[in-house]
């Protein structure tokens, strides 16, 4: 199970809208014979190309996958009709598929055929891994990650909001790698305006795993010419705008390349947030991360539409007078009054990270 959990890691953020799965066949004599992950765009499935690749040793077999296979007609034929065709004796299964298409219909369908099913397995890192598909599923929006890089004194730019580093080069990497395992990014437009990122994931040999990038803006004011738009050809960005945006200003933007879709505004008269995430998981966007800046995440925190924040604590203050992480919080409200708990805390290079999720 350890290995198909890592065979699933290597497809997010490549396969939205779908889970990434991991199979592994192990034959009666122990020895691994197939290995498969659900492959970029969300097909085929993990469990086909494992049983392919495992041939005639599948027969009698045990199958390690770190989802309850499919038992639906989509794409392709269902994956336990597969498993079945293929002899597979037993199927290990790490966690239940909460899609209404499956739902406990394919351990039942295996079961049926006679295969001997185990489930629960190494669950609490299975479902991480399908976090994204859970909310999808669950709330009818993406798994939120809101990543934050702060000074020691918990400040994100210099006074003025211009912008400064705050974390190593190790951290810079590893960063980089949440962005190639996410299916999109997303930041106001005040960073767009502030500091003109690319958001790309710029490590070596990963080129192509750039997410989706997304910009809320509501009245449009992102420039064309910003590198968002005109950069990194071939990696989308999304202009998340409100109904009453100048078109003119969405002319502009589509002719630079980039695409425009529009929400209303809430009551309070700015973008109805939930709405614009229902839009992006429409649009297949299940693994979000939230780059900047301080409005954008308090506006995401306080009605609770974060999922995960991520913390990364530099080793220098920047003092008095510099924008805080939070517009309308304090870092500390995460665990005060957020209902966020620590989950982990580690250090990549000078810098300390830590995880929270939502209790
Ligand atoms: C599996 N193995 O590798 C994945 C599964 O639209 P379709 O037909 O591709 O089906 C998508 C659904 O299949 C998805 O919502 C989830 O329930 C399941 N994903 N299932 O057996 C896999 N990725
Ligand atoms: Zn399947």
């Amino acid at each position: 199970m350890k290995v198909a959990l890592s065979l699933a890691r290597r497809g997010l953020g490549r396969t939205a809208p779908n889970p990434s799965v991991g199979a592994v066949v192990v034959a009666r004599d122990g020895t691994i014979v197939g290995r498969g992950w659900t492959q970029p765009g969300g097909r085929p499935h993990a469990e086909p190309i494992a049983l392919a690749a495992a041939g005639a040793a599948a027969r009698g077999a045990t199958l390690y996958v770190t989802l309850e296979p499919c038992s639906h007609y989509g794409r392709t034929p269902p994956c336990v009709d597969a498993i079945v065709a293929a002899g597979v004796a037993r199927v290990v299964a790490a966690t239940g598929d909460p899609d209404p298409r499956v739902d406990g219909r394919g351990f039942a369908r295996l079961r049926a055929a006679g295969i001997d099913v185990e489930a629960g397995v190494m669950r609490e890192e299975a479902t991480r891994l399908i976090a994204g598909h859970a909310a999808r599923v669950a709330l009818g929006r993406p798994f939120v990650t809101l990543k934050l890089a702060v000074s020691a004194d918990g400040k994100v730019a210099l006074p003025g909001g211009r912008p400064v580093a705050i974390t190593c080069e190790a951290s810079r990497a590893r960063v980089h790698l949440m962005r190639a395992e996410s299916d999109a990014i997303l930041v106001g437009v005040g960073t767009v305006l502030a500091d003109d990122p690319e958001l790309t994931c710029r490590l070596p040999g990963m080129a192509d795993r750039s997410p989706t990038r997304i910009v809320l803006d509501g009245g449009l004011r992102t420039p064309p010419a910003s590198r968002l738009v005109i950069g990194a050809a071939g990696t989308p960005t999304w202009i998340v705008a409100s109904a009453d945006a100048p078109v003119e200003a969405e002319r502009a933007l589509r002719a630079a390349g980039a695409e425009v879709m529009r929400v209303e505004r809430g009551p309070d008269g700015r973008l109805d947030l939930m709405a614009a995430l229902g839009l992006l998981v429409d649009r297949g966007v299940a693994r979000l991360m939230v780059e900047g800046g301080p409005t954008v995440a308090s506006a995401l925190l306080s009605p609770g539409l974060v999922d995960e924040a991520v913390i990364l604590r530099g080793p220098a203050a920047i003092g008095a007078g510099a924008p805080a992480a939070l517009a309308s919080h304090a870092l500390a409200d995460l665990t005060a009054t957020l209902g966020f708990a620590e989950v982990s805390r580690f250090r990549v290079g000078d810098d300390e990270w830590t995880v929270y999720e939502r209790a």
